[in-house]
């Protein structure tokens, strides 16, 4: 089969003709009928920080389910699927607190030291498999842990994209900080990711949604996804201005989905008393925020970190599905454009314009 691989860091990517093997234990194939390009995709390419070439990247999979393994219960041939990277057991205390993303044992979705390779290049050799998943390829094979399965009207390009950016920003809202109606919000950041905490406030009916970016356009579509007031920070104080649309007190709920430094020092400083800085973005890997005063007793606010929605994904990926089908979740907005699996390159060149959201492959030939 046909697959984009990464043999070289910093290179991009390479097509070639490469192995899949027959699925085993609780394994699923499928054929791939979506597969969306994140940025950590672009940055497992030119950095390698857990999935080192020879690699098959793409973790944002829909396809159709070709064949199964001898213990997988939840899917049958024919089902459509869609995928999440979170790798998790299922039986380990923190997945049956509901917790799946904090699993004790996730590399029970992968294949032992012992067993063959699940993907193998043209001369035998094993293929890295980027985040258990390796979507960009004509077919993948994936533990059924990973997948959720979908209505067959669901279209597969909107689909591929729920498992990581939709689940990870209507996560927070709806997970994380459990937004109630009426509860004033503000997301820092309006890429990708921004965009589906907006829709996660409109999910939750939030009061004022306010988006804060350097950017115009994106500020502009994340208004055209919900958002009530938009601040452009390259402009704008961005503390008064929350400040000032919110009688003074600041907001109990902040997400900061860029998660540098300045970002999560200002998401902080507009919280209200008893509010919350939800970290989301993974901007910097040595800024820090140390400016958390001893009298918090007072102000009790509190920073947390949120991981791919801190959800349950096979649940909420569901409850997502529904919402886009019931007219009330956009995903339609975030496909921005669709490609053949030879243009993963091209792709990511065209993600650079903040103008696009995501592009999706949904050509395979
Ligand atoms: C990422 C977040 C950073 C760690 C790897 C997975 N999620 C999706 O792109
Ligand atoms: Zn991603």
């Amino acid at each position: 089969m046909k697959a984009m691989v990464v043999r070289e860091l910093g290179a991009g990517w390479v097509e070639e003709d490469i192995q899949i093997a027959d699925p085993i234990d609780q394994e699923v194939r499928i054929e791939v009928k979506a597969s969306g390009l994140c940025g950590s995709d672009h940055m497992e390419m030119s950095l390698a920080v857990n999935y080192p070439p020879p690699a098959v990247l793409g973790h944002e999979v829909a396809g159709v389910v070709t064949s199964i393994g001898p213990n997988v219960t939840e899917f049958a041939v024919g089902d459509h699927v869609a995928a999440c990277l979170v790798q998790f057991c299922g039986k380990c205390e923190q997945c049956l607190d509901g917790e799946p993303g904090l699993c004790r044992s996730p590399e029970l979705t992968v294949r032992g030291a012992d067993d063959a390779p699940r993907l193998t290049d043209a001369e035998g050799q094993p293929l890295t498999q980027g985040m258990a998943l390796g979507g960009f390829a004509q077919e993948a094979l994936i533990h059924e842990n990973m997948l959720v399965k979908l209505p067959d009207d669901m279209p597969f390009a909107q689909a591929a994209v729920l498992g990581c950016g939709v689940i990870t920003g209507t996560g927070a809202v709806l997970n994380a900080a459990k937004v109630r109606p009426g509860e004033d919000v503000v997301i820092i950041g309006a890429g990708g990711v921004g965009l589906n905490v907006v829709s996660g406030a409109k999910l939750a009916s939030a009061g004022k949604i306010i988006s804060i970016d350097v950017n115009q356009e994106s500020l502009d579509a994340a208004q055209a996804f919900g958002a009530t007031h938009t601040i452009n920070s390259a402009e704008t104080d961005p503390v008064a201005a929350v400040q000032e649309l919110t009688g003074g007190y600041g907001v109990r709920t902040v997400f900061d989905v860029v998660g540098i430094g300045a970002t999560a020092q200002q998401g902080y400083d507009m919280l209200d008393r008893g509010g919350t800085l939800y970290q989301i973005g993974m901007g910097s890997p040595t800024d820090t925020l140390d400016t958390v005063p001893m009298h918090n007793a007072f102000g009790r606010k509190a920073v947390q970190g949120v991981f791919m929605g801190s959800g349950v994904p096979k649940r909420d990926m569901a409850m997502l599905v529904e919402q886009y089908q019931a007219g009330r979740l956009n995903l339609d907005d975030l496909v921005s454009a669709e490609i053949k699996l030879s243009e993963v390159n091209q792709g990511y060149e065209m993600i650079r314009d903040p103008k696009v959201n995501r592009v999706v492959i949904t050509d395979f030939s």
